[in-house]
């Protein structure tokens, strides 16, 4: 099914896609533009500092001078096809990739080649392996690369894999002339030929310099050597010291990567070409097809659209966007998914925020799909008459920022909600509540950042400002004492009266009880009919005791009263009771609870014991430091938290870890307050 596209022939082998991955600032997005160009799809390299690449051209993307969503490209390379899914690394932002990442033929990681941050790709690497999706390693900036890095990146990087690492080139350098060095090409190992890079172009091949023959030897057996652990014949050659095939290496090098058995390690630079053309050519040869990828998502027979994102900012309106697996797709065909069955509208292929309409895609293909209401990210739909499997659930990384919104402008309240409604549904980390008891719509999100960049995207698209705060912590109060009360509503003001007489006795319960009413009324004091009405209006006095908050952990007791033939009625009684227990709770040494939260910290080994002074100066209680469970040289704390220390924690935790301690916080208990912290929380709670 082979077509044009922008004039360029496209062979008929299926798209192949590639996501690049990595911690945030490596180069994804300048490594993509770079592909675009050395592939010839573009015909200026953007950079992102100018803001003129093909991607991160939203508003908040530019603004911050990187990427908040993923940005998607595509381009032809001698005759083949690729789709760029170029994920934001950023820790608020990469959400966003993670279906995409699922569907993906391959991905590349780009980091950037000095040691000491070596840790920030153990995130993204480790969730590589657990969807199982081929990758390479590409490090990047290679001009920035001291002495020895290469070698002891690789170190750092590969206890952090479960797969070998296998280096595939080694930089060449230069002396620069001001008595330092400079990186000025690669050895490519499996070759064995050396390259220069020039900038802009394609790298020129150079003789190998004598003085790096000797690592070259070395580093070409260690590369032998781990592909010789899935290749007898390689193995056999080895150890006969004969020299081996250069087919076989260059078979066993695709089927190694493609089959996710070992993860190739390569150089360059993004801004002057350095490797790029090579990197086109890997991928040409390495990336796998999509059948792997098709079958990772169940996609069994037929043809069908895995779907990782769901846009609404785009001129086209609602998009979904998904990559087609299986048969291809085209205009108007019917997609089976768990909400039912709808037609497709018009097909686009997306190149950064350009849509190009299409009537027909074929099999791995990423693109833009109108009028699929019912698709939500990480579903896979059929074509009809296709064979699917249910696609497993994403987890989306904790929400651990929340803010309290209110519009500026009231007359925006209605807006609000819908574009709350839509925000959420193109972004499913981020959430936000209609809080009744404090009235709050709350948000959250993954972290700060990912918040501040919803909030602009609110103002900006959808011209709703808003004001912001943290969101009311949920305290209760419960009473120290007993107390025992008369409540009495009297009112004989012309016509009929009001009369509600009742006596109560209130007790402290144990933690976590809630509520009791009991009846001892005897003799009639008060007739059976009136004593729902006498509890109603203590539960009223309940909603908002003496500190302010609603009240827990209290029994009552019912134990005299009065009524009058002709005036007492439910309203009476129930406004007798509640005069009582108001009285009753302020005479019963009432004290503010506060929620608190487990939380347990993840972070990389050594930041342990810092995390948890930053819980403690939160009044946190630590239950423990150990190590992480899964993840070598990572910790694990384990804190007792107020939910008041969640606000700004998650900024705090990263700040001392290089971005990477990340936590999950749920509700275990509410605790006793006492002391200058609950005065200060009554006061403020007085003064709302
Ligand atoms: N020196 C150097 N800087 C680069 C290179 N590639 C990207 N950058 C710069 O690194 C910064 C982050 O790049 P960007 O593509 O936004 O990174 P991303 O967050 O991974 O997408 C920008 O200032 C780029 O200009 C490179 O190869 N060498
Ligand atoms: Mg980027």
């Amino acid at each position: 099914m082979a077509h044009t596209q922008n004039g360029s022939a496209r062979g008929s082998a299926a798209t192949r896609a590639v996501a690049l991955v990595g911690p945030a600032g490596t180069g994804k997005t300048s490594l993509a533009e770079a592909l675009l160009y050395a592939s010839g799809a573009i015909n200026r390299q953007g950079s992102v500092e100018a803001g003129s690449t093909v991607g991160d051209a939203s508003a908040e993307a530019r603004a911050r001078g990187g990427s908040t969503e993923l940005n998607l490209l595509h381009f032809d390379y001698l005759g083949d096809r690729f789709a760029l899914i170029d994920v934001p690394g950023g820790a608020g932002f990469a959400a966003d990739g993670l279906a995409a990442l699922q569907s993906a033929d391959m991905a590349l990681v780009v980091i950037d080649p000095a040691p000491e941050r070596a840790g920030l790709a153990e995130p993204v690497l480790r969730q590589l392996d657990e969807l199982g999706v081929p990758h390479a390693i590409f490090i990047n900036k290679i001009e920035q690369a001291r002495a020895g890095a290469i070698r002891d990146l690789i170190a750092e990087l590969q206890p952090m894999s479960r797969e070998p690492l296998a280096l595939r080139q080694i930089p060449l350098r230069a002396k620069d002339g001001q008595g330092g060095e400079r990186i000025t090409g690669y050895v490519d190992l499996a070759l064995e030929r050396a390259y220069r890079y020039r900038p802009g172009k394609e790298s020129e091949r150079v003789e190998i310099p004598g003085e790096v023959i000797e690592r070259e030897r070395a580093e070409r057996t260690h590369l032998l050597e781990t592909l010789a652990d899935f290749d007898d014949a390689l193995l056999e050659a080895l150890l006969l010291d004969e020299a081996p095939d250069q087919a076989m290496i260059m078979a066993d090098l695709a089927a190694d990567t493609g089959g996710n058995k070992v993860v190739p390690v390569v150089l360059g630079s993004a801004l002057s070409d350095g490797g790029v053309h090579r990197l086109l050519k890997l991928l040409r040869h390495e990336a796998p097809a999509p059948g792997a990828a098709a079958a990772r998502m169940g996609v069994v027979s037929g043809g069908a659209l895995h779907v990782f994102k769901v846009a609404n900012g785009g001129a086209m309106g609602r998009l979904a966007l998904g990559r087609v697996l299986g048969d291809g797709l085209a205009e108007g065909d019917e997609l089976v998914g768990r909400a039912g069955s709808e037609r497709t509208g018009s097909l686009f292929f997306v190149q950064g925020d350009k849509t190009t309409k299409q009537s027909t895609a074929q099999c791995g293909d990423v693109v833009a799909v109108a009028k699929v209401d019912s698709a939500r990210p990480g579903m896979v739909l059929g074509r009809k008459g296709a064979s699917v499997a249910e696609a497993g659930l994403i987890a989306y990384p904790p929400r651990n920022a929340a803010l309290a919104i209110t519009t500026r402008d009231r007359k925006d309240d209605v807006k609000l909600s819908a574009a709350l409604h839509r925000l959420c549904e193109e972004d499913p980390a981020l959430a936000w509540t209609q809080d009744d008891a404090s009235h709050e719509t709350v948000l959250r999100g993954i972290n700060d950042d990912h918040l501040t960049v919803v909030i602009g995207r609110l103002q900006r698209r959808y011209g709703v400002a808003v004001e912001t705060r943290p969101p009311s912590i949920a305290y209760r109060e419960s009473i120290r004492k007993s107390a025992s009360q008369r409540g009495r509503h009297k009112k004989q003001s012309g016509g009929h009266g009001q009369y509600g007489d009742c006596v109560i006795e209130i007790r402290p319960l144990a933690r976590g009880e809630g509520f009791r009413f009991d009846d001892r009324i005897t003799g009639g004091a008060i007739p059976k009919q009136y004593i729902p009405a006498v509890e109603a209006g203590v539960r009223d006095a309940m909603a908002r005791g003496p500190l302010g908050f609603a009240v827990e952990d209290v029994a009552v007791t019912l134990t005299d009263g009065s009524f009058h033939a002709v005036d007492s009625s439910e309203l009476a009684f129930r406004i007798a009771g509640r005069m009582a227990m108001v009285e009753a709770l302020a005479m019963a040494a009432p004290y503010l609870l506060e929620p608190i939260c487990k939380v347990t910290v993840e972070t990389p080994g050594g930041t342990g014991s810092k995390a948890g002074s930053v819980l403690s100066a939160r009044r946190g209680q630590i239950l423990g430091l150990s190590p992480h469970p899964h993840w070598a040289r990572w910790e694990r704390v384990e804190a007792l938290l107020p939910e008041s220390g969640l606000h700004g924690l998650d900024a705090e935790l990263r700040s001392l870890s290089q971005g990477l301690a990340n936590f999950t916080a749920v509700f275990d208990h509410l605790a006793e307050l006492g002391g200058k912290p609950a005065d200060e929380v009554v006061k403020a709670r007085a003064a709302a």
